[in-house]
């Protein structure tokens, strides 16, 4: 990672922070990023110690969109390649085992925002603004904001900002769900950090399998979710395993041992 020009990482505690530093262009999503953002995943998934990724942008963006610049000269088959290359970045961040808070600092726009609902929660500065004004550019979102907005704020919502092209401000993202949380701009990333050390303390079995449940409840049904959770609940039972270590140690008024 050290040879990475637009993302630095630093690992704290378990906890990788992860900072987007292109200020020059407000952090607009080029094809470096792509290749850095994809060996990071790569590097982190297999990162046994990593518990927990925080992602923010350098400056007044956490990240504008994806690079106009880069963009505007493509052919209609290179714009569908760079739209699928996005979309399947942003997935595998999504599919990292532990969980990823987007600290949104600033301007969240079209890839930004994308960037952000790729992350399974958002925490947001008063400062920070949100939208996907790829109509503008008489564009669509390429790397999944149609799917994932909707998911996240419900249909009227995402149509309003998809259609409108209107920004938002950090209140109003709370308001509609598409953040979790706004703080002082000075307190974002300690806020990020708290709450990522509230994760870090705990089973780390239990915080995994979480994540993978909950998110298969927007791809599943009831039934078939449930007989994977009940699954997921049985295996961290038994001699030796997290779930006994925690049960116990509430039992006993101490502190789980993990
Ligand atoms: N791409 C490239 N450069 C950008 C971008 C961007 N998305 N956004 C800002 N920049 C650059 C500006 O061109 C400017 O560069 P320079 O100093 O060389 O002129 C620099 O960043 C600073 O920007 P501004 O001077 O514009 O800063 P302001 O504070 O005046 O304005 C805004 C801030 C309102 C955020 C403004 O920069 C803006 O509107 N940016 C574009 C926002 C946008 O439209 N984003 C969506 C892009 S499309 C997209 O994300 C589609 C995603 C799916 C792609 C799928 C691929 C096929």
């Amino acid at each position: 990672m050290s040879d990475f020009k637009i993302l630095t990482t630093e690992i704290r505690n378990g906890i990788a922070v992860v900072t987007i530093k292109r200020p020059e262009a407000l952090n607009a999503l080029n094809s470096l990023f792509f290749e850095e953002m994809d060996r990071l995943v790569e590097q982190l998934s297999q990162d046994p110690e990593i518990r927990v990724m925080v992602i923010t942008g350098e400056g007044k963006a956490f990240v504008a969109g994806a690079d106009i610049a880069e963009m505007v000269s493509k052919t209609a088959l290179e714009g569908t390649a760079f739209g699928r290359r996005g979309q399947q970045t942003f997935r595998s961040l999504e599919l990292l085992p532990f969980p990823v808070i987007a600290a949104i600092n600033g301007f969240a726009l079209g890839g930004g925002l994308e960037l952000a609902m790729a992350c399974d929660f958002r925490i947001a500065s008063v400062k920070a603004k949100f939208g996907q004004p790829e109509v503008n550019l008489g564009l669509t979102p390429g790397y999944a904001g149609t799917q994932r907005l909707p998911r996240l704020v419900g249909l009227g919502n995402a149509l309003f900002l998809l259609t409108t092209a209107e920004m938002i401000d950090a209140r109003e993202a709370l308001r509609i769900g598409l953040v979790q949380k706004v703080v002082e701009h000075e307190e974002l990333i300690d806020e990020s950090m708290r709450l990522a050390m509230l994760i870090v303390q705990k089973g780390s079995q239990a915080v995994k399998k979480v994540k993978l449940l909950t998110r298969k409840a927007l791809e599943t049904d009831l039934e078939t979710g449930s007989l994977l959770e009940s699954d997921h609940f049985g295996s961290l039972f038994g001699e030796n395993s997290e779930g006994e270590e925690g049960m116990k140690a509430f039992l006993e008024k101490r502190k789980p041992k993990w």
